[in-house]
């Protein structure tokens, strides 16, 4: 199906739709921005969610089932081996001594390293444009996947 002259294609509505839904999704007291307090929650969810035989231990085959929202996009846009691509090169970057797994604390302390890198006006949260154009993961996925 043609989107309408003018109209926002179905996909630039859906990237749209779903950043605001993983913004909204961290941001758990909706001010508008993300606190360290709320990005460590996300980051425990993350961990505990995707650590699918909850060993404590994330191997590269349950972070790469990690969905931060999206692969159906990604999978629209024939774009889902890209997806991994970039997570699994994340996945390498965290484990640092290279043997194949990431402890929760080895995940939480480069996810939060993550968060002051992508905080870049200095004001201790993270706005939207900061998540999304600016948090390693986000940043990266969204573009694998245009
Ligand atoms: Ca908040
Ligand atoms: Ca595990
Ligand atoms: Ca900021």
């Amino acid at each position: 199906m043609l989107a309408g002259v003018g109209a926002p294609s179905a996909a630039a509505n859906d990237m749209a739709t779903t950043n605001a839904s993983i913004f909204d999704s961290v941001d758990v007291n909706g001010d508008g921005k993300i606190s360290r307090q709320e990005i460590i929650h996300f980051i425990d969810l993350v961990f505990i969610s995707t650590d699918a035989d909850g060993d404590g231990h994330l191997t590269v085959e349950e972070f790469l089932q990690w969905d931060p929202g999206y692969l159906a996009m990604a999978e629209g846009n024939d774009r889902a081996a890209d997806m991994n691509d970039v997570k699994r090169d994340i996945y390498g970057s965290r484990d640092l001594n290279g043997d194949g797994t990431l402890e929760h604390d080895e995940f939480s302390v480069a996810s939060l390293y993550d968060f002051y890198k992508a905080e870049v006006n200095h004001d201790r949260t993270l706005s939207q444009d900061e998540l999304l154009n600016h948090y390693q993961i986000i940043r990266r996925v969204r573009l694998a996947i245009r």
